[in-house]
């Protein structure tokens, strides 16, 4: 009855070579376990498939497969597993198969067929409508006495009925027991799906009776299989009756009963009567199963519905239902799409508290949302937290991204993913190249279009990992400066910048808490003028020379002096104080790390060597670590110049591109990138961090840097996500605080005062901490606080914000609370949205609670200081 094909074996002779040499040692192939014993499990490895891949090739398309697999000599190799395996890779070749098994069997009198090959061979020729050759089949295992499995004999009956073949598949049925097959609840299932498919519900009613007379219980796909034939057919009332007297008759179909009446109904189309069973039974206190929730869910986001949607989710929530993914991503879509972007991430941050990590495709439509509505920075911020928090971003992603920031005429941004998602080995679309490129050349920034355009012209941007590819990007990202703060928020991009190897350090402001000082001394001094120093100056003596600073404050204040005469009278004053100079939080960490690692450093100072050495003799082991000591005397100008980098690169003996510059002031990051090294900022003045647009990246303290991101040896302190610090102890009276903690975030934070605290405050970067708390009648308690102006919130003074971890049944304004203060978490940060702070703010508890029961956190817990 088959037709022959035109022979098209399509391998070559190369491969049929190598093939052949792998046939002749075929042990090679076929390993096995306990020194090839007879029955020993094969392990097959790759040579082994690709023989099984070639012999189905042959199978399929040689009309003289006989011929050719003979040629083969491959009797040590034929056995159960071999012929299993191309029988199931020829599933759609029945007479093919037929004759391969044939062939297997008679030449090769080791082979014995078994029941997994009889039965492969079964579907395929069921499945190829072979049905005499099937029943040859089927007559010969029952000569070897083997007997049928009842999923092969459903499947055999589901293909009748496929077919239109309803009596055939009842004759099967009825003639098992010839085959040694019980009439299991499968295979009475796949009879009923016969009756349905063609419409009989009264013999698929009658069948349901029948065997549960028989004692085969029905399960849900029984249920499954008449409701959705009934719901198709436009019988919702039949459906639900016989649903109905299953569950009388003490069958529980009962809720999963509505889920698939629910099911059918979706499948057929009734999208209203599926929305009123759901309600009802919500109503009634069930909770659908999630893959009926999921479907219906779908159908309400195609036609619409979201509202509906949203308020059914939060309904069944409420009963207990457990959403999976599939739920989270449809909730998420629907909401994103009405633009309820703050659902969205309620439900995403729902997500990840059931312990899912976002995929790109989860969190996709809610950075849609955010494009679309034009909150192109929240987007962004939003996304580098996914890269951090979620699966990898993917192209789609990106691609999405790229095109909304095109609409919304973010070239440069755009531009920026485009980098980005190279670097990350995903191709960008050719479509997303010329949005770009034209984007940035309509909006004047013709020369990064061009270097776009490069990207494309002069490199086969497909080959990825080219040298001069890379050279290309490394050029476009020197770019960053155009690309402005985003650049500085990207968590992934780092790969991307320079490594280096030495670091520049400058002094005052970056090292050492200078300004503390120099602010409490002009106090003190301005008094003899009559002034009154407010702090206003503090901007303008940042990264100054000495001679610069004075002129500032001599023109600020207006005094009757010149800038030289109060460099005389203040000088004095100033060295009698650099002994008390603070260094600053985590500056001793990094000298003893990049020292103890052997990176080469140089301190490099606006202020004379002189100074330098006397204010840095405070501090143990630092003038050691410096191989190079550069003052402003040593140079003609000082910075925003890049001479004085430029010098200390000479003298450490590297190119200014190995060298990283850290720097609090922005005369001293206009110098570093001037000289064409890379900077990190760390800006001495609080809330300035925009102003930096220049450096590399902005980090809030010397706590904060990552050497790694820079080539550098990582820093190996951090344990369990918190980095302990010196203990420092704080304490008063509760305060009220702004009102917002419980009300607005649903997390108090017990205020303390920041009067007497000034200077504590000044000198502990802002941040997130955490520690001991003490109540004075009321014991000592876990605590996670922060410090600072709340970004988010963008308060005018740095507050103490500590969340005492234990529930309290009342407040307790006006007790003395005692905080240690034992670790650090993270800095603090802006958010998009309200429930992303709440949710770190939780990660940030959690990591507390966790790390304060490691001993080096938990030694604390019993601190006097914490009872007075
Ligand atoms: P405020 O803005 O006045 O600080 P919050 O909403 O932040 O108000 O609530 C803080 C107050 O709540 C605290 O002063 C304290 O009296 C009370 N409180 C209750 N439980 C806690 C807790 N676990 N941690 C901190 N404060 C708590
Ligand atoms: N506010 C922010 O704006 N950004 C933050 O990163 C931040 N982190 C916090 C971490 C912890 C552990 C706590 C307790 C609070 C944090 N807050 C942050 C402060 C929060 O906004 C503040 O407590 C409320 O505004 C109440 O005044
Ligand atoms: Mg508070």
């Amino acid at each position: 009855m088959f037709k022959l094909r035109k022979t098209c074996t399509p391998v070559n002779g190369a491969a049929i070579f190598t093939f052949l040499k792998t046939l002749t040692t075929a042990n090679n192939f076929v390993q096995t376990i306990g020194g090839g014993s007879s029955n020993a499990r094969p392990i097959p490895n790759d040579d082994y498939f690709a023989t099984v891949h070639h012999i189905s090739n042959i199978v399929r398309r040689d009309i003289y497969m006989e011929r050719t697999l003979n040629k083969m000599r491959m009797s040590n190799i034929v056995n159960s597993e071999l012929v299993y395996r191309v029988l199931r890779s020829c599933c759609n070749c029945g007479i093919e198969s037929f004759r391969f098994f044939n062939w297997a069997r008679t030449h090769h009198p080791n082979y014995d067929p078994t029941t997994v090959e009889f039965e492969e061979l079964l579907k395929t020729l069921a499945r190829t409508r072979h049905w005499e050759t099937m029943w040859k089949v089927a007559h010969s295992m029952k000569t070897h006495n083997f007997p049928i499995s009842p999923s092969v004999v459903s499947y055999i009956i589901e293909q009748y009925a496929k077919h239109g073949l309803i009596d055939q598949a009842v004759d099967l049925f009825n003639g098992l027991k010839n085959f040694d097959c019980p009439q299991t609840t499968e295979v009475y299932n796949s009879l009923l799906f016969a009756l349905c498919e063609v419409k009989n519900f009264q013999g698929a009613y009658a069948l349901v009776r029948r065997m549960i007379r028989k004692g085969c219980v029905p399960e849900k796909r029984t249920y499954s299989v008449l409701v959705n034939a009934w719901c198709s057919a436009g019988k919702m009332r039949e459906a639900q009756e016989f649903l109905e007297e299953m569950s009388k008759k003490g069958y529980k179909p009962p809720v999963r009963g509505r889920d698939l009446l629910i099911d059918g109904l979706l499948n057929a189309g009734y999208l209203e009567s599926a929305k009123g069973l759901v309600r009802k039974m919500s109503k009634e206190g069930f909770v659908p199963d999630v893959g009926t929730f999921n479907c219906l869910a779908e159908a309400l986001c195609k036609s619409g519905e979201t509202e509906f949607c949203i308020d059914l989710f939060h309904d069944v929530r409420g009963l207990g239902f457990c959403p999976d993914s599939d739920t989270y991503k449809v909730m998420i879509t629907v909401a994103s799409k009405v633009g309820k972007v703050d659902e969205a991430f309620r439900i995403l941050h729902k997500s990840i508290e059931d312990g899912h990590r976002p995929f790109p495709s989860l969190y996709a439509p809610i950075l849609k949302s955010l494009c679309r509505r034009g909150q192109f920075d929240d987007a962004f911020s939003f996304f580098s937290d996914m890269k951090v928090k979620g699966h990898p971003p993917n192209r789609p992603v990106y691609t999405m991204l790229i095109k909304m920031c095109g609409r919304g005429g973010r070239f440069v941004e755009a531009a920026n993913y485009l980098v980005e998602m190279t670097e990350l080995n995903l191709l960008p679309m050719s479509q997303s190249f010329d949005m770009v490129t034209d984007g940035l050349k309509n909006c004047g920034k013709h020369d990064l279009a061009k270097r776009i355009e490069q990207f494309i012209v002069t490199e086969d941007y497909l080959s990825m990992q080219n040298l001069r590819f890379r050279y290309i990007i490394g050029g476009l990202l020197n770019h960053k400066l155009c690309f402005g703060r985003l650049y500085t928020n990207m968590s992934m991009a780092r790969p991307l910048m320079k490594f280096v190897s030495c670091v520049i350090l400058d002094l005052d402001g970056t090292l050492l808490n200078t300004d503390g000082v120099v602010s409490d001394i002009l106090k003190v001094y301005l008094v003899k003028y009559g002034k009154q120093w407010d702090g206003r100056g503090a901007q303008k003596i940042v990264g100054k020379t000495p001679y610069e600073a004075a002129a500032a404050v001599v023109e600020d204040y207006g005094l009757p002096i010149t800038s030289d005469e109060l460099l005389s009278e203040i000088t004095p004053i100033l060295s009698e104080h650099w002994c008390n100079i603070k260094a600053q939080p985590g500056a001793y960490r990094l000298i003893n790390h990049l020292r103890s690692h052997g990176v080469p450093m140089a301190l490099a100072s606006n202020s004379s060597k002189a100074n330098i050495e006397t204010k840095i003799s405070y501090h143990q082991g630092w003038k050691e670590s410096f191989s190079v000591i550069i003052g402003g005397d040593e140079v003609t100008s000082g910075k925003p110049s890049p001479e004085i980098f430029l010098e200390a690169a000479k003298r450490l003996k590297m190119d200014p591109s190995s060298c990283l510059v850290i720097e609090d002031s922005l005369p001293g990051v206009t110098a570093g990138k001037a000289a064409g090294m890379e900077v990190v900022a760390v800006p001495s003045i609080p809330k300035q961090s925009s102003i930096f647009t220049s450096a590399d990246e902005v980090i809030n303290s010397l706590l904060d840097l990552q050497p790694e991101k820079w080539g550098l040896p990582a820093f190996e302190d951090w344990i369990e996500g918190t980095l302990p610090i010196e203990p420092w102890y704080i304490g008063g009276p509760v305060i009220k605080g702004f009102g917002r903690g419980s009300k607005v975030l649903g997390i108090p934070t017990a205020n303390l005062s920041v009067e007497g605290y000034s200077a504590i405050l000044s000198e502990h970067p802002s941040g997130v901490y955490f520690g001991w708390a003490g109540l004075a009648n009321r014991g000592v308690y876990k605590m996670v606080m922060s410090i600072g102006w709340n970004p988010y919130f963008n308060n005018s003074e740095k507050t103490i914000e500590p969340w005492l971890l234990h529930d309290f049944n009342e407040d307790f304004y006006g007790e003395d609370l005692r905080l240690t203060i034992v670790g650090y978490i993270r800095p603090e940060a802006n958010f998009p949205s309200l429930e992303s702070l709440v949710a770190k703010i939780h990660e940030d508890r959690k990591i507390a609670e966790k790390a304060l029961e490691l001993p080096l956190y938990l030694k604390y817990k019993d601190d006097p200081s914490l009872k007075s």
